[in-house]
């Protein structure tokens, strides 16, 4: 095990001054150290691509290469820039890469991380990215070793994995996020679930958002059966909701997204507005942070989304930030037949006893498709 301040020392060391990513529960120490080293510039990118790119432009300025961190699934986000752009059959551009297991073959994870874990060291390999395991057994010398080894590829031009394990990174004082808001998200989502007709269907984002979701559902509905939860494809829950949403035009369709999520790919939202569905609503729950992953700032600050939204080609939008206000804007936007954008301001929190799903996720798409299906058959 190795304190996080450590490990960001000896990476300093073989000559890294720019820290870039997506944050990662397994990394949640690594991301808070981040956070406090005045000695780094350190970026929170809306995905992991743009983490990659931000490392290319750090070494066309300086030769120096970049380290680019991110949970295992954000390995979807850069095989783009790598493949096309940072491969030696390119531009050969080094990079250091930390990577966070999830879906560790043989360890109990969410079904979201099962095949990615498992293809995980398949993938670095067919991108030609070298890597070394780090885990609870991983001693300081052997990290030495690793990052001469790491060195070697860098100075050829080529990129380096750390694939991280949990264990590695000492536990120590965790970093507690907070925001100016006070509404809680799942104060906010019982509010949403709770105004929404018995016709209406849900899509929420990945994370923490889907679960309380679930449980919210079973609460207020006893079923879950109206809710799609987008478990990965973070940032892909608008898009689903859409094309839900464009073939069910007598149901409304609810987005519960997150900023983390929506700011990943935002490009979308100028695609919706351009869809202008009159069935769908659009809700941002806004922390200003990854709070699933442990509350680290999205790196977008006080954003304004309503207002990107009304840009975007959203006819109308609204931000909220009380029970009250929600409850005032969720009446006025259920008679509206327009394409709608909601953003509530709410605080970092989240319940420590937050269940899970129960059922697999083909169980839950299976429920989901047979209700669709029959409230379409009632119209
Ligand atoms: C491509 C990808 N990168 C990173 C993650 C890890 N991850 C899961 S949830 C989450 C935070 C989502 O933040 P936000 O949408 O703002 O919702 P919040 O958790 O704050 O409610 C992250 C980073 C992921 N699932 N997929």
């Amino acid at each position: 095990m190795m304190k996080a301040k450590k490990f960001t020392k000896y990476i300093k060391d073989i000559g890294i001054e720019l820290y870039a990513g997506v944050p990662d529960s397994t990394l949640k120490i690594l991301c808070d150290d981040f956070n406090k080293e005045k000695e780094i510039r350190h970026y929170t990118t809306a995905d992991e691509g743009a983490a990659v790119a931000l490392a290319i432009g750090e070494y066309l300025s300086s030769g120096k290469a970049g380290c680019v961190y991110m949970q295992n699934s954000g390995i979807g986000n850069i095989v783009n820039p790598i493949t096309s752009l940072a491969h030696s059959d390119v531009y050969g551009i080094p990079m250091l890469l930390l990577v966070g297991w999830r879906g560790e073959p043989g360890k109990k994870d969410e079904p979201q991380h099962k095949f990615m874990g498992k293809i995980t060291e398949s993938l670095l390999r067919e991108l030609e990215i070298a890597y070394s395991i780090l885990d609870a057994q991983t001693t300081e010398e052997d990290l030495k070793n690793i990052l001469t080894m790491a060195k070697k590829h860098i100075d050829d031009h080529r990129q380096y994995a750390l694939v991280i394990k949990k264990g590695f990174l000492e536990n120590e004082d965790q970093i507690t996020y907070k925001n100016a808001y006070s509404l809680s998200r799942e104060e906010a989502i019982r509010i949403i679930l709770e105004s929404a007709d018995d016709q209406s269907c849900f899509v929420s984002t990945t994370g923490k958002i889907s679960r309380e979701v679930y449980e919210q559902s079973q609460k207020i509905y006893g079923g879950h059966e109206r809710i799609f939860m987008t478990v990965g494809g973070m940032g892909y829950a608008s898009i689903i909701a859409a094309g839900i949403a464009a073939n069910v035009p007598n149901q409304r369709i609810y987005c519960l997204d997150g900023d983390g999520a929506l700011l990943m790919h935002m490009g979308n939202l100028a695609f919706l507005g351009q869809m202008s569905l009159k069935n769908m609503i659009h809700i941002c729950l806004n922390n200003e942070a990854h709070e699933s992953v442990g509350g680290m700032p999205t790196g977008a600050g006080n954003f304004s989304y309503e207002q990107l939204a009304l840009d975007s080609g959203y006819s109308y939008a609204a931000r909220v930030d009380s029970s009250e206000e929600l409850k005032q804007e969720l009446r006025k936007i259920v008679k509206k037949q327009e394409n709608v954008f909601l953003e509530v301001q709410i605080a970092i929190s989240s319940r420590e006893d937050l269940g899970r799903p129960k059922e697999t996720p083909g169980e839950n798409k299976e429920q989901f498709m047979e209700t669709v299906k029959r409230l379409q058959d009632k119209e």
